[in-house]
């Protein structure tokens, strides 16, 4: 029993559970043949739902093993739970809980690093996939590629074909060089992170980490990778707030068992994948996932009007001491600041993607979702990975053909202000971009030294744009947000 009284949720407790609320498929009868990468509530409720019901309409035993890089915590209770874990929708007028059992084991990267590497050998599994946030891809900010300095990276590629490794990137490559070398079938790697050609970026750091390995074989490896190995690009799309206590004892008062990890997320949910597979996947467009030749125009949509507009808000949300996206929407200013970065924005994207405007329409509809708790401060971590998705090609592309760029100009001082020292936005770059606050520095100055940092070395030049940012500073700074 839990502190709640309740009984903990594990297979046994399924049986007592509300048709509706069990999984869709009898979890024992899922096979491994999904190696997953980032055991975060966003999988749980995006990729993992979209397998459940795959296999449930197709009758094959699709099931994922889930690999976790660091929360050992999540990773404990989920093995408590029999892998199963509750997914609540929240909609506007009330809430619906449902256990997911996609999930048929879970493991550590580092200690079960043997496990990690016998599934990607394995035959039967066809589909790895990730989510390991824009960090995880460990890129140069100057190339894109690789970053071989970062130290974690250099230490994997230090620690020979079987040595231990810290990063996805150095175990996901050690582990196709072994696939490769024993001459196993074809297997595709989709990365389901937020980030423009996310399948081009990681089958790019992938290959990196292979070059740069000590392997005599590398070149072979190389060789047949580009054969038998697909990274389709995907644009994965779903609100899923990090859950808190008051959704554990929800979970637990509608189910009736104790789930220790549950996740939230909003009733939305689309993916679209690039219809580049090399091998046996998932039917998941049974549960209305969209194949298509080119994901580009559907993904910078996305990044630029959703993840831009949630960074935007984000940033200035914080400034004016909101809390949540939703506490945000309710300011006078909220849905102007979303639909006038996304008219900004729209004359950017490629065409044969949503329409902006339709988008922008349901964006202001999700956004104000009142029973989603989304916490800015969640949203503005790893900023200077994010920004660099979601405004600063925009801002190039728009200021390269002279076209005015105020909102995301307004935007940049949000971020620019939220990186003033002392902040407690986490940031991996958090040391070189406080450095920027030095005493004396002009606005503008500041302004720049924080676009180089993120790698953006042409918009630091830009005095225009730097100097129109710095002018926002104040208004920003007393939490006025003027657009
Ligand atoms: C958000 C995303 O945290 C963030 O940076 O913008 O996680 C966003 O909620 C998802 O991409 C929505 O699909």
């Amino acid at each position: 029993m839990s502190a709640a009284g309740l009984p903990p949720l594990n297979r046994k407790a399924l049986a007592g559970l509300e048709p509706e609320q069990r999984p869709a498929v009898d979890p024992a009868e899922l096979r491994s043949r999904v190696l997953h990468f980032g055991l975060g509530a966003f999988h749980r409720a995006h990729q993992a739902v979209y397998t459940e019901n795959a296999a449930a309409r197709s009758g094959e035993p699709w099931g994922i093993t889930a690999v976790a890089p660091r929360s050992a915590r999540t990773l404990g209770a989920l093995r408590d739970q029999d892998c199963l874990y509750s997914l609540t929708e929240r909609r506007p007028g009330g809430s619906v809980s449902r256990v997911v059992g996609a999930v048929t084991g879970v493991l550590a990267l580092r200690p079960d690093a043997a496990a990690v590497d016998a599934l990607l050998a394995d035959p039967e599994v066809t589909v790895v996939t990730l989510t390991v946030t824009e960090k995880g891809y460990h890129r140069s900010a100057r190339t894109g590629g690789l970053d071989t300095t970062d130290p974690a990276v250099a230490a994997d590629l230090a620690a020979g074909p079987d040595g231990e490794r810290t990063t996805v990137v150095g175990r996901l490559a050690a582990g196709l060089a072994a696939r490769m070398r024993s001459g196993a079938p074809p297997i595709s790697v989709v990365s389901c992170d937020n980030m423009a050609s996310n399948g081009v970026v990681l089958g790019q750091v992938v290959s990196d980490f292979v070059r740069a390995a000590a392997w005599p074989d590398r070149a072979e490896i190389l060789d047949r990778m580009s054969e038998t190995v697909a990274f389709p690009s995907t644009v994965v799309d779903r609100i899923v707030p990090a859950a808190t206590d008051t959704d554990r004892a929800a979970a637990g008062a509608a189910l009736g068992v104790h789930d220790a990890v549950p996740v939230v997320g909003e009733p939305y949910r689309q993916w679209v994948l690039e219809d580049s597979f090399t091998a046996p996947r998932p039917p998941w467009e049974l549960d209305g996932a969209l194949f298509v030749p080119d994901a580009a125009p559907y993904q910078l949509t996305k990044l630029r009007l959703l993840n831009g507009s949630h960074s935007a808000l984000a940033y200035l949300g914080l400034a004016a001491d909101r809390t949540t996206i939703a506490d945000t929407m309710a300011t006078d200013w909220g849905e102007r600041l979303v639909r006038a970065l996304c008219a900004e924005v729209a004359p950017t994207l490629p065409d044969g993607g949503p329409d902006p405007g339709a988008y922008a329409d349901d964006l202001v509809v999700r956004f104000r979702n009142p029973a989603m708790q989304h916490l800015l401060r969640q949203i503005g971590s790893d900023g200077s990975l994010k920004i660099t998705e979601r405004w600063l090609p925009v801002l190039r592309s728009l200021r390269a053909h002279g076209a005015a760029t105020p909102v995301l100009e307004l935007a940049l001082a949000g971020w620019v202000d939220a990186t003033r020292p002392p902040t407690d936005i986490t940031d991996p770059a958090h040391d070189a971009l406080a450095a920027c606050w030095g005493p004396g520095a002009r606005p503008a100055e500041t302004v720049s030294a924080l676009l180089r940092v993120v790698g953006a070395a042409d918009l630091a030049d830009d005095t225009a744009l730097t100097t129109a940012v710095a002018d926002r500073l104040p208004a920003v700074r007393a939490g006025r947000v003027e657009i």
